[in-house]
């Protein structure tokens, strides 16, 4: 799928804005406010999550339905070329609706929606119409229970309930554009890039609508043809190729132009790097050189935006994480805008590229804040089907990303209940026949998931754990964590001797200006403590290719026990102010041995 831009051959009209929108309590299909209009609009900003910008926890809390609207208007000259209506992302189910009309219906929150719109509209004013539900459950990514109930007094009350930690944010959270091309055009383009010696082989497909002759070229940074072919498949070779490296990106422009007699018809650059990537003997290798993982996992969150997105806060964090020395995170829990991976590929950034799958595991505390049932997780969750669309839709996306060097295919699932290798092995299956690139593939475990009972590990390519030792177990005692945490990993190096092995999450609660000379937890002092202890055991461990702290900022939760307005492990606030261990670990990772 390509990101939309301008060419000399393709317009790109920002649809983002003020947009009409309303809370829908259950009436809105029935009044057919996709045909009449809003009776009452409020003014939304898109993009944004929509919980934070109107006041009062019926707003924020919403469970169901609303509606966006807006008028777009189409100049004639438009009318008779391929018309786009394209949302970064909808979360997470879209109805949407031009002048009345049902075009697309969409499921899933985090990868882009194009809506064809020709025959569809007329020049002058149309109106775009979006409705939004935010229920999840046990069919979708992320998972959530989701049941309605009698309450004396309320009537029927939806209860929609997270199975993972983060608020549900929601509503039009990435930019829409109408992107006008014309019918002859360059639909998705695939880079297959490796090393040969001191070139680089790129092996590609370009896929057309219509008949026209193709031309491709690759132009370097300083815009000069490279290497060029005339078909829409093949290979061309970059002689002395620049290669894409983590912290020093080159990114070449694969230039493909349409030709219909002699005359240029349509024009699509996309950006890529060349570079390689492999596990081999318990090393995680990029264009060969054994690479360790120093980054974070993160959210797309902020203030007042939600998850809504903001380029201004992805480059202030790119630019915190190479102050820190990092070189890498996760898009931990879901895919992060089209816009991020680009900044990535730009910045030298590498991700480990995750989809939605957060949430299968129907056992984790719900002995303590569920229903105390044992649950048979597997047998339980109906997500086969929206775990196939999720992996299909974020390698679709994301293919030609040269920051992704790995994709993550869940985090914390029930991988240690019986039904979880054969659930999971179609999936990886699926993964790796989807990418022509064949990047590994990792499921991220959860701690329990000790090397005696996880039933994927030998499904992934590289081990990636989620480890609370000195937190959620041993919290406040570092001496006992480093013991037991030194013995699970011992444990796993017996099992798969050769498989790398990282840490995708590890940390601490720490509330920002809580202090304490004697370590304490949720002070920064023990954040700092917390982490070094960690540090002290991975640095003996075989095979160790990397370690993301969690989280990059602190981050809005649902409401609980166990948050304080929100999940406080950030290593910066969630304005992006550091805390101790920013310092500690900025250190840490300017130093070369790692
Ligand atoms: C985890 C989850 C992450 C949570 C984190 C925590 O294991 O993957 O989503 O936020 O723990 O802080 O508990």
């Amino acid at each position: 799928m390509l990101f939309p831009i301008m060419t000399s051959t393709r317009t790109l009209i920002s649809l983002n804005g003020l947009w009409n929108f309303q809370m829908d309590k259950g009436i809105g299909f029935n009044e057919k406010w996709f045909e009449t209009g809003l009776k009452n609009p409020i003014r939304m900003p898109v993009p944004a999550s929509y919980n934070d910008i109107y006041e009062g926890a019926e707003f924020r809390d919403h469970v169901g339905w609303v509606w966006y609207e807006r008028e777009v208007v189409i100049p004639s000259s438009f009318l008779g070329q391929r018309m786009l209506l394209r949302f970064g992302s909808v979360t997470h189910e879209a109805k949407i609706y031009v002048n009345g009309e049902l075009l697309k219906e969409h499921m899933g929150g985090f990868t882009p929606i194009e809506v064809e719109l020709e025959g569809h509209v007329h020049g002058g004013s149309n109106r775009v119409t979006v409705a939004v539900n935010n229920v999840l459950d046990y069919t979708t990514l992320p998972v959530a229970s989701y049941r309605e109930e009698q309450m004396d007094g309320l009537g029927n009350i939806k209860i929609n309930t997270p199975n993972f930690d983060f608020f549900n944010y929601a509503g039009i959270q990435r930019p829409v554009y109408l992107w006008i091309m014309p019918n002859t055009y360059v639909q998705d383009i695939t880079i297959t890039p490796s090393i040969i010696g001191a070139n680089g082989l790129i092996a590609y497909t370009v896929e057309t609508k219509g008949v026209a002759d193709v031309k491709i070229s690759v132009c370097d940074e300083d815009g000069v043809e490279v290497a060029k072919g005339t078909n829409d498949t093949g290979e061309v070779v970059i002689e002395n190729v620049h290669l894409w490296q983590p912290l020093k990106s080159y990114l070449y422009h694969f230039v493909v132009e349409l030709y219909q007699s002699g005359q240029l018809v349509d024009r699509y650059e996309e950006p890529f790097g060349v570079r390689s990537v492999e596990v081999a003997n318990g090393e995680f290798l990029i264009n060969g050189k054994p690479f360790y993982f120093k980054g974070f996992g993160k959210h797309e969150d902020f203030p007042l935006h939600g998850r809504g997105f903001d380029e201004v806060v992805n480059v202030k964090d790119i630019s915190l994480m190479k102050w820190m020395g990092a070189n890498s995170f996760r898009t931990s829990h879901y895919p992060y805008s089209e816009e991020m991976m680009r900044l990535a590929d730009r910045e030298g950034l590498v991700a480990i590229d995750e989809v939605a799958a957060v949430g299968l595991h129907l056992n984790f505390g719900s002995l303590v804040f569920g229903d105390g049932k044992k649950h048979d997780t597997w047998g339980e969750l109906q997500t086969k089907h929206a775990h196939e669309q999720a992996i299909q839709e974020l390698i679709q996306r994301d293919k030609n990303h040269a920051c992704v060097v790995m994709w993550s295919i869940a985090n914390e699932p029930a991988s240690e209940e019986e039904g979880a290798y054969e659930y999971f092995a179609p999936l990886v299956e699926l993964t790796k026949e989807l990418d022509t690139q064949k990047r590994p593939v990792t499921i991220v475990t959860h701690m329990f998931a000790t090397a005696d009972r996880c039933k994927v590990a030998d499904l992934i390519d590289v081990l990636a754990f989620n480890m609370y030792y000195g937190w959620y177990e041993f919290g406040g005692q570092l001496e006992l964590a480093k013991v037991r945490f030194r013995a699970v990993l011992d444990a796993w190096t017996k099992r798969l001797p050769n498989k790398p092995m990282m840490l995708t999450e590890f940390g601490a609660d720490t509330v920002a200006g809580l202090h304490d000379v004697t370590d304490t937890m949720f002070t920064e002092e023990y954040q700092v403590a917390n982490l070094k202890a960690s540090h002290e055991v991975i640095d003996e461990t075989p095979n160790f290719v990397g370690e993301q702290v969690w989280n990059f900022a602190d981050f809005y939760t649902s409401q609980g026990v166990m948050r304080v307005q929100g999940n406080k492990k950030g290593i910066f606030t969630r304005d992006r102010k550091p805390k101790l261990s920013a310092h500690y670990l900025r250190q840490r990772w300017s130093n070369t041995h790692l």
